[in-house]
């Protein structure tokens, strides 16, 4: 460590979550080396540029990384702290594969020195960080590990310290969350969660709170589980509202009046890469125990395959209507198409309607490949307001949201996310039931 008392820190992994982090630490004066294994993200990163979208993301790293405080490279090198953020997707059994962390720990452990710390953000299955622990003690015989000092009676400190710290940032507000929401700091003994404690209060106002690892890997899939189980409520919901032909908007508005009631708001089903993707890390580890989280799963699955199935019968019953499709993104505001459930609904009309399809998003240039060949094409938002006959809102991006009742007027409107509430109630009710063709 040097003798500002900053450390030099690695963060492994420049993503949505690396690449922040890095730089939030950099801007509090830590010297950053960052580490990806695509060249394209080092060197995008080492002009000052980014790869990604994020709010306030491109001033942060041009300006971290003109004052040499941040800089990518494909290789591991000696810090002082290395911090692990990267993905942990899952198989096609829902079964979470941690390879990626583990040859990151792999990069990792040659380099390590006594003093260092070693933490791991990246969501895991409960279990995880002591793999971690194992693997490094396996590769580095000549190091004291902690929690693997047997017979030492407590007398002789480990050399690093090992914990799980998970981040809990929502895309587009990632800077703002990183450095202000609380974080639960998981070691692997209380003595690394100390250490690891230590360190995040160099960078972050939020409170941290020292715990042990695997209460900080279960507290991470958690919360997302908690989310997607209430999102499912309010998608359940939303097919009954459509059976009863009820608006789900007025009644979750009105139920959330209740001083205890907070519903959230319905849509095309769960994307991204976290809610739809985590719960499933404690189903894989409970299955007898979980009813509740898979069926949520099933719930906000069902609810895409709900929305497209409506999507067609409404295309399928207007032969002559030109269709515009609002949005790709798996939420407001972003350009994160990962696990979007707009997208698949989008895919499947385009395949089915081919050139009728006409995609709307603001936040890319080119169509995703599974609408090569389709037909479909991308337009503008203003376009699509002259051109098409049906909207199908599928994001709620600020753009849509703001588009006026008098640019949509004699449209026929599917609203998914419930953007437009002044949308007259006779057109969104005479699709919602039966009488899916709309009279101009
Ligand atoms: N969604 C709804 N209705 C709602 C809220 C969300 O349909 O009322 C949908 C969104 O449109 C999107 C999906 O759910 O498709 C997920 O969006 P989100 O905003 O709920 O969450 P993410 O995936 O952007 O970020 C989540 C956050 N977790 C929680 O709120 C518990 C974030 O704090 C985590 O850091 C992040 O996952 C992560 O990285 O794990």
């Amino acid at each position: 460590m040097k003798s500002d008392n900053k450390p030099d820190v690695c963060v492994v992994g420049l993503g949505y979550i690396g690449l922040p982090t890095a730089a939030i630490i950099a801007r509090a004066g830590c010297k950053v080396r960052g580490i990806d294994v695509s060249q394209h993200v080092v060197d995008t990163i080492n002009r000052g540029q980014i790869h990604i979208e994020e709010v306030d993301l491109d001033g942060l790293v041009q300006g971290v990384v003109s004052r040499g405080l941040l800089s990518a490279s494909l290789e591991v090198a000696p810090a002082d702290v290395f911090v692990i953020a990267v993905p942990t997707p899952f198989d096609d059994d829902h079964a979470p594969d941690i390879s990626y962390v583990l040859s990151a720990a792999r990069a990792v452990a040659p380099v390590l020195k006594a003093g260092d710390i070693v933490i791991l953000e990246s969501t895991s299955p409960v279990g995880t960080t002591e793999e971690i622990r194992d693997l490094i003690a396996t590769m580095r015989p000549d190091l004291k590990i902690p929690g693997r000092m047997e017979g030492n009676l407590g007398r002789e400190t480990p050399d690093i310290s090992i914990a799980y710290c998970p981040e809990r940032v929502l895309p587009g507000k990632i800077l703002e969350e990183l450095t202000n929401n609380d974080r639960s700091i998981g070691g692997i003994t209380p003595r690394c969660a100390r250490k690891a404690l230590a360190f995040y209060k160099i960078f972050v106002r939020g409170t941290c709170i020292a715990t042990d690892a695997r209460s900080a890997e279960m507290t991470k899939l958690v919360e997302n589980a908690y989310r997607d189980v209430n999102i499912a409520f309010a998608n359940e919901l939303s097919m009954v509202a459509d059976k009863m032909g009820l608006d789900v908007w007025e009644v979750i508005r009105l139920a959330n009046r209740h001083p205890r009631v907070n519903i959230l708001q319905p849509g095309p089903g769960v994307g991204g890469h976290c809610i739809a993707v985590d719960p499933w890390f404690i189903v894989h580890s409970a299955p007898q125990e979980t009813p509740l989280i898979r069926t949520a799963r099933g719930v906000n699955d069902g609810k895409m395959r709900h929305v497209a199935m409506k999507a067609e019968a409404l295309i399928a019953a207007n032969p002559n209507a030109r269709v515009a499709c609002l949005g790709l993104a798996f939420k407001a505001n972003i350009d994160d198409f990962r696990e979007s459930p707009a997208r698949l609904v989008a895919s499947v009309l385009a395949k089915r309607f081919g050139e009728r399809i006409q995609i709307v998003e603001p936040y890319t240039a080119t169509l995703p490949r599974e609408f090569d060949g389709t037909g479909a094409s991308l337009i503008d938002l203003d376009t699509a307001l002259e051109e098409t006959d049906i909207l199908i809102v599928l994001v709620d991006h600020d753009v849509f949201r703001h588009v006026p009742l008098a640019e949509r007027a004699g449209k026929i409107v599917y609203d998914t996310r419930g953007i437009w509430p002044d949308q007259p109630k006779e057109v969104q009710a005479a699709e919602a039931t039966q009488g899916l063709r709309l009279a101009s």
